[in-house]
């Protein structure tokens, strides 16, 4: 009898097998959040000309998508420096996954829909929709696709007639075999942050004739090259010519790596692949730029101020991808939370548990809405819609949303993969790549700290911020009666922008504390204003 019961329970053990999460088979479908914000900001017209294709990539990147990115996972970029004769050949395999989705991404028009501006403002919304449902299943090439962005708005702006006509169309075509990625190099050794102590030299040497107008020749070591399988990348380098003048400024510099993907690079060496703590499928490197011709691109010594074209709109990618990162691990999670059973009943049910989940909901919700209004923003801007009140919201949002998704990110996915137990921490279940891959969103683009400077010196840089701003969360702070702790942080706010005026180091060292009260502030009043503080996008107990 004794050894019966025993075999029983061996055999219960042995026979249970937990059942693993699984996404909804359409994200786009599935998330109410996101078609709550739509259905309040879009035209109706626009609405019915662009859920159907929403819903497309929605299913598609639930299922065909996930088996790509796998592919990219399991077949990390190689780079072979030398052929087996020693010559030096800079080969770079990557996998077919990540030709896929970088096809995938070309003719759902990723970068493309914000240019074709077939729907005025609502452009920008509907491309960074695309985004959000495309990133958490794009093995980053989510990344290789904001470069392309920025790049592309940078020679709309600045770029000649070549570069419109010739190169802008590549950046922004549908069709797989015509589609070009870019990069963007600005990082060395001595700094990412403070690039001013770049080291890369641009001599106007050029004697032959160049393919592409080059103008001058670098020399020098970018220390982080992403997606260097791109075709063109845009970089900062000095003047080299006469080391009596003043080079500290820094110059924007236009280059063509390739046209073919699998082309060798011309003049410039690859030194190495970075081993990343995550991002591991998007090849990373340090290049050696040995003489590569290049094109000056807007006004020489201006470089910093003209990259920072790039700069505002990876930084709203960079949020829009962290919202949907957090999106991708709570769908996950609360599959798991309601399969997963303890003390007799789902995992999700327990109040304590539950209350985890909610509140990392809250999160998400708070940096969806300052991602998408940024979005909202930007396309205003660009269509040249915006008030000069919402410019300068828009330029303070753009480091906001950044520096608070990226902080969200790193937490939530830290709680997904606790939420999961001991089966967070194993490999292969896929959720250790989850936390892995938050960390970097803090970091490139700007870390948060650079964030929070960026937001002081618009209000140094522009005496009517600060008002503009106080008086915005104010005016809807009142319209939608936000309670007492809302106005009581609101008052600390007020304290600290008056305090800039005194130009002390605290001013810097609470540069956090005004970029968070920030955040807390005015994604109050967006979840009043689109009435997400029902809970309609929780999820129910
Ligand atoms: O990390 C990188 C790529 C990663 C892969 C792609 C990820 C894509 C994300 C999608 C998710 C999947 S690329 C490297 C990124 N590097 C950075 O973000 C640099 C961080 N450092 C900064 O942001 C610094 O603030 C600097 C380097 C931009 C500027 O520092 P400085 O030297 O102190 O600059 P100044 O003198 O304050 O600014 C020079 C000029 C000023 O204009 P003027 O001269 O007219 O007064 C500034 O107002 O540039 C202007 N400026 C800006 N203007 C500076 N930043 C901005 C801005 N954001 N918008 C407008
Ligand atoms: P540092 O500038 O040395 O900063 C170190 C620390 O000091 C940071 O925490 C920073 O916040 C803090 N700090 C610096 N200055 C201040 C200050 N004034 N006040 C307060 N705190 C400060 N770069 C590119 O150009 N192109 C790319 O394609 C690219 N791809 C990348 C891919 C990955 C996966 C990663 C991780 C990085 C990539 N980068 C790229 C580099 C990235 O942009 C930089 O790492 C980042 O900007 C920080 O620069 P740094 O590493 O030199 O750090």
């Amino acid at each position: 009898m004794l050894v019966s019961s025993a075999a029983t329970r061996k055999d219960s053990s042995k026979s249970f097998f937990q059942e693993p999460p699984k996404l909804p088979a359409n994200t786009f479908r599935a998330d109410k959040l996101l078609r709550t914000f739509l259905l309040s900001v879009l035209p109706k017209n626009i609405q019915e000309d662009i859920f159907g294709h929403l819903d497309y990539v929605g299913g598609q990147v639930a299922s065909t998508l996930l088996d790509w990115a796998a592919d990219c996972e399991a077949n990390e970029p190689v780079h072979v420096p030398f052929d087996p004769w020693g010559k030096r050949v800079d080969k770079l395999i990557i996998s077919q996954g990540w030709r896929k989705l970088e096809g995938f991404a070309a003719e759902n028009g990723l970068v493309s829909v914000a240019y074709e501006r077939k729907f005025g403002c609502y452009s920008r919304l509907y491309q960074m929709a695309l985004l959000y449902l495309f990133a958490p299943s794009s093995a980053f090439v989510s990344c290789p696709l904001a470069m392309t962005d920025g790049v592309a708005r940078t020679l709309e702006i600045y770029g000649d007639k070549d570069l419109k006509e010739r190169v802008l169309p590549h950046l922004l075509s549908r069709n797989p075999a015509e589609f070009w990625t870019a990069g963007q190099w600005m990082t060395e050794k001595t700094g990412g942050s403070d690039v001013s102590q770049t080291s890369t030299v641009a001599i106007s040497d050029i004697t032959e004739e160049s393919e592409f107008g080059a103008t001058h020749r670098l020399y020098g070591i970018k220390w982080f090259a992403s997606a260097i399988d791109s075709n063109a990348a845009l970089t900062l380098a000095k003047m080299g010519d006469n080391e009596d003048l003043d080079t500290k400024e820094l110059s924007l510099f236009y280059v063509e790596l390739r046209k073919n993907k699998n082309e060798r690079l011309q003049k410039i060496e690859i030194l190495r692949l970075k081993d990343k703590l995550g991002t591991r499928a998007l090849p990373t490197a340090e290049i050696e730029l040995n003489g590569t011709p290049a094109r000056i691109i807007g006004r020489e010594g201006r470089g910093v101020s003209n990259i920072s074209v790039v700069l505002n709109i990876t930084r709203i990618y960079n949020a829009v991808c962290c919202v949907a990162h957090m999106r991708r691990s709570l769908d996950l999670l609360e599959d798991y939370l309601k399969k997963r059973k303890s003390f007799g009943k789902v995992v999700f049910h327990h109040p304590l548990q539950y209350r985890v989940f909610r509140n990392l909901e809250i999160a998400y919700q708070r940096s969806f809405l300052l991602t998408f209004y940024a979005a909202l923003l930007l396309g205003k801007e660009e269509n040249g819609e915006a008030s000069e009140v919402e410019c300068m919201l828009l330029r303070l949002i753009t480091p906001l949303a950044k520096l608070f998704t990226a902080k969200q990110v790193i937490l939530v996915s830290s709680e997904v993969v606790e939420s999961f137990g001991g089966a967070g921490y194993i490999e292969n279940t896929g959720i250790p790549r989850l936390l892995r891959d938050a960390q970097v969103y803090s970091i490139w683009e700007g870390t948060t700290n650079i964030m929070c400077l960026d937001i002081l010196r618009v209000f140094a840089k522009y005496s009517s911020s600060r008002s503009v701003l106080l008086q915005y969360l104010a005016v809807n702070g009142a319209k939608y009666s936000l309670n007492e702790t809302w106005k009581k942080k609101y008052r600390e706010l007020r304290h600290l922008l008056e305090s800039l005026d005194t130009a002390n180091s605290s001013v810097q060292s609470n540069g956090r504390k005004t970029a968070f009260l920030m955040a807390f502030l005015w994604s109050e009043i967006l979840l009043e204003r689109y009435n997400v503080n029902d809970g309609n996008s929780v999820g129910k107990m």
